[in-house]
């Protein structure tokens, strides 16, 4: 900043092709401002105006606005490429006669008056010269002041907004804290920016008759600088903290039990290699980590249980086996959904998750395992629900993606051939281990898995077909 002695010398540089322009101006300034300020020069062409401006460094300079030996928009250019502080006065003594003045370091259309004692009718609303930077920074002060109120009360919605369900694992925890911390983010960035835009359009709207322009600005290198290193280390910080995050959701306890997991459409089926047990239920003992070992029948799914966060894509494929840690630490009920479009009945793709104490979840192994020694019937029903069976085929007479069971054994079948069968023993077997065989009307033909001779045996065939037979 300038002291005020200093401003009161000014070098000034007039830039006029026309002789009557120049001397005039340069008696008018000597009258007013005597001493205070000095005609350094007056130049006749753009090419003359650069070179004294950057030889002479003057604090202004005045040209004239209807001047064609200067073209003041190519002056204009070439004055903003310069460094320093420094004015210019456009000055046009044509019809009602405006001046403008363009500053190198803020471009407002201030200070005129004070300049030249507004001897012309002047473009617009010229501010007045004290202190404006004051009058930037009390604004700059109030939409800040308005930017962390906003920030706060956002954040105080968003996290009490319950946009995520109950935390039910251990692996949840640091999930929920980034998501704290990216709320936080978030209601920042929203508030800087809708703050800002608010505010301009509130206190700076144009007023009834204004006709002045807005400031001109060009490029501020600093800024920009500013404006890339500052997300670019946001995003740097952000990936450290995602890193660590992973590292937490994935440790490895040694202890954790193994569940093997199937999807295929659209059911999931989960077996207890350790326990010798198979279920559409997955049933976990709370505080104990369980490691999930998943694969697709057909294509990609995703078990997603949104209390315990963590998501996993199921793949297709023998050798594509994807992992997922859980510890359950709350008891409860809910729920593992697809999370991965996968056909027609995807958005139904869902099993009950049930985390039980120790000791229950003992019992139900238990009952399990019993389940499948003892009645045919029992392990067909087990079967058909393990397999996926169910999501398609009703057991109450629903009309699902393929025939109900309900009643389905000794009734005559309308084939889409045109033929009809009897659906006796045989008939059920042949459906099961080559489904496209004999297709019953109303039905696609290619929908039901044909891999089911390859995946049971002969015995599990025969133990659905008791319970297909029990389905009254
Ligand atoms: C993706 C859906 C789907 C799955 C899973 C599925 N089926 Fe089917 N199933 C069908 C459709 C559709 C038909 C009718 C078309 C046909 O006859 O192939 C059918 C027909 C049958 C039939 C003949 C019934 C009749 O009314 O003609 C039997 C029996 C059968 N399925 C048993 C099973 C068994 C057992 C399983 C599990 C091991 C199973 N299905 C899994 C879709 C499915
Ligand atoms: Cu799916």
């Amino acid at each position: 900043m300038r002291s005020t002695s200093e401003d009161l010398s000014r070098r000034v540089l007039i830039a006029s092709a026309n002789p009557l322009f120049a001397k005039g101006l340069q008696k008018l300034i000597q009258d007013r401002w005597g001493n205070r300020a000095q005609v350094i020069g007056i130049t006749h062409s753009l090419d003359e105006t650069v070179q004294t401006m950057e030889q002479e460094k003057p604090d202004v300079v005045i040209v004239d606005y209807d001047d064609r030996a200067i073209n003041r928009t190519d002056f204009l250019n070439q004055f903003i490429k310069g460094g320093g502080a420094m004015q210019v006065v456009l000055v046009s003594l044509r019809g009602s006669g405006e001046a403008v003045v363009y500053d190198r370091q803020m471009l407002n259309t201030s200070q005129l008056e004070n300049w030249l004692g507004s001897p012309w009718p002047t473009r617009g609303r010229v501010e007045s010269l004290t202190s404006p930077r004051s009058g930037n920074m009390r604004h700059l002060l109030t939409a800040a002041a308005l930017v962390v109120v906003s920030t706060v009360l956002v954040y105080l919605g968003l996290i009490n907004a319950r946009l995520l369900p109950v935390q039910a694992s251990l692996q949840a925890r640091p999930i929920d804290e980034l998501f704290n911390f990216y709320f936080a983010g978030i209601a920042f960035l929203f508030s800087l920016i809708v703050v800002f835009i608010l505010y301009s359009l509130v206190v700076f709207r144009r007023k009834p008759g204004d006709t002045s322009d807005g400031v001109h600005m060009r490029g501020i290198t600093r800024l920009e600088v500013t404006w890339t290193a500052i997300p670019l280390v946001t995003v740097l910080v952000l990936s450290y903290f995602g890193a660590q995050n992973l590292a937490e959701t994935v440790r490895v306890d040694p202890q954790a039990m193994v569940v093997n997991v199937v999807g295929g459409q659209w059911f999931w089926s989960f077996e207890y290699p350790d326990q010798g047990v198979t279920s559409d239920t997955l049933y976990l003992p709370v505080n104990q980590q369980v490691l999930l070992r998943m694969t697709s029948r057909d294509v990609i799914h995703s078990f997603w249980v949104p209390e315990f966060r963590v998501k996993q894509d199921l793949l297709p494929g023998e050798n594509l086996v994807k992992e997922l840690r859980i510890t359950p630490n709350v008891l409860g009920e809910y729920k593992v959904r697809c999370a991965e479009m996968c056909g027609v009945s995807h958005a139904y793709m869902e099993s009950p998750v049930i985390v039980v104490e120790q000791e229950e979840f003992d019992t139900w192994i238990r009952e399990q395992a019993a389940v499948v020694q003892d009645d045919p019937v029992a392990r067909g029903e087990k079967l058909s629900r393990d397999n996926g069976c169910i999501a398609c085929h009703s057991l109450d007479g629903t009309q699902g993606v393929g025939p109900t069971w309900q009643g389905l054994s000794g009734s005559t079948i309308q084939l889409a051939d045109g033929t009809t069968v009897q659906a006796d023993q045989v008939y059920l077997i042949e459906s099961i281990l080559d489904p496209r065989a004999k297709i019953h009307a109303g039905y696609l033909e290619n929908v039901m898995p044909d891999t089911y001779d390859e995946l049971l045996s002969e015995q599990q065939v025969m133990d659905i077909v008791a319970f297909i037979e029990s389905v009254k």
